[in-house]
C-alpha cells in the first residue's frame, strides 16, 4: 500500500461563516431586482475575493483623459491609484492627453505601467467629454483589447482615498451618482426630451449613474462605449446635445442593458458632500475644482 497523501488544491483560507439570517448590511440595498450585486464596504472579503482573482494572473485597464488644463491632475490620480488600486494586480493606465509633455513621470509599482496616448482636442468641454467614448472604443479595438482583461474608464480629476480591488471586477459595470442614490427616480436629471436617443421617459429608470466611473470586460467596454458613440451622433445629426452629455447616454444604455455590477456610492465620492452614516468608507472622490479655472 502506497500512504495516500492528501493533495491540497487550494492554500487554506480562514474567514468568518457567512450567515444566510445575519446580512452583514441591512441599511443598504446590496443587489438590485436583477440580482446584479451592489458593492458597499462591510458586504465583501477582500481575501476571498483575492484568492479567486490573483490565481487568473488578470491585467486591469484604465482610461484616464487629460485634456488642456486637466493634465494638473494627472500627478495625484496616479499617485493614490497606485496606492489604493487593484493593488497587487497588473495595471496599465492609458492616459489620453493633447499635451503629452505634461504628464509627470509616476514612479510605478512592479507589474504596472503607463501609456500615453496622444490625441486631438475638441474645442468645447462638452465634446471632450462626449468624444471619450468614441476614443476609448478605437483604443480598445486597435490596442486594448490585447493588453487588459477588464477596464475601467475614469475621470481624471478624482482622487483614491481607500482600497480599490477585485469587488468591483465583473462583466459590465456601473456606479451609483453620489448626488441621486437616495431620491426619487422623478428627480433624476435624464435626459427628458423624446427627440433625443438618450431619452428616459418619466416613470422610467433604476439608479442615476455617474459617467465619471464604469469597466468591465474589455469586449463589453467595447460594445458599451460604441452604443454610447453611436447614440450620441445620432443626438449630433439632430442638432441635440444630451442634458449630460455621455452621462446621459450611458444612464439610456444602462436602463436597457442593465449592468451585472453596481459600485456603490463609495466608488464615485464628490468631496463637497458630506458623508452619510450609510458610506462607511469613501475610495474615489472628486477633486474640489473651479470648472471655470479648468475648463476650455
Ligand atoms: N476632460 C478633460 N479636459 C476638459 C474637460 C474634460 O480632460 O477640458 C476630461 C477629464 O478626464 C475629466 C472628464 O475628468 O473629462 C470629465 O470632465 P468634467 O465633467 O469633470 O469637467
Amino acid at each position: 500500500y502506497l500512504e495516500e497523501k492528501p493533495v491540497q488544491l487550494f492554500p487554506q483560507l480562514f474567514y468568518q461563516q457567512p450567515r444566510v439570517l445575519a446580512p452583514k448590511r441591512q441599511d443598504v440595498l446590496t443587489v438590485t431586482p436583477w440580482l446584479a450585486p451592489i458593492i458597499w464596504e462591510g458586504t465583501f472579503s477582500p481575501e476571498i475575493l483575492d484568492s479567486v482573482y490573483m490565481p487568473l494572473n488578470l491585467t486591469i485597464g484604465v482610461t484616464a483623459f487629460a485634456i488642456g488644463k486637466y493634465t494638473r491632475f494627472v500627478g495625484r490620480f496616479l499617485e493614490s491609484a497606485e496606492m489604493h488600486f487593484m493593488k497587487g494586480y497588473r495595471v496599465n493606465y492609458y492616459i489620453f492627453t493633447d499635451n503629452p509633455e505634461m504628464i509627470p513621470d509616476v514612479q510605478l509599482q512592479p507589474g504596472r505601467r503607463f501609456d500615453v496616448v496622444h490625441i486631438k482636442k475638441y474645442s468645447s468641454w462638452q465634446e471632450i467629454s462626449m468624444r471619450r467614448m468614441e476614443a476609448i472604443n478605437l483604443h480598445i479595438a486597435e490596442r486594448s483589447h490585447r493588453e487588459v482583461d477588464y477596464l475601467f474608464c475614469l475621470d481624471i480629476d478624482m482622487v483614491f482615498h481607500n482600497a480599490w480591488g477585485a469587488e468591483t471586477l465583473s462583466d459590465i459595470v456601473a456606479a451609483m451618482h453620489p448626488g441621486y442614490f437616495n431620491v426619487p427616480r422623478s428627480q433624476f436629471p435624464y435626459e427628458r426630451r423624446s427627440s433625443s436617443a438618450a431619452y428616459i421617459p418619466e416613470g422610467e429608470g433604476d439608479f442615476y449613474y455617474g459617467g465619471a466611473v464604469f469597466g468591465g470586460l474589455v469586449k463589453k467596454v467595447y460594445e458599451f462605449t460604441k452604443t454610447c458613440h453611436l447614440t450620441i451622433l445620432a443626438d449630433k445629426a439632430n442638432g441635440i446635445m444630451a442634458a449630460w452629455q455621455e452621462e446621459s447616454h450611458l444612464n439610456r444604455h444602462f436602463l436597457s442593458h442593465k449592468p451585472s455590477k453596481v459600485l456603490s456610492p463609495e466608488y464615485i465620492w464628490d468631496d463637497r458632500k458630506p458623508k452619510p452614516p450609510e458610506i462607511f468608507l469613501i475610495r474615489f472622490s472628486t477633486v474640489d475644482k473651479s470648472y471655470q479655472e479648468v475648463r476650455n
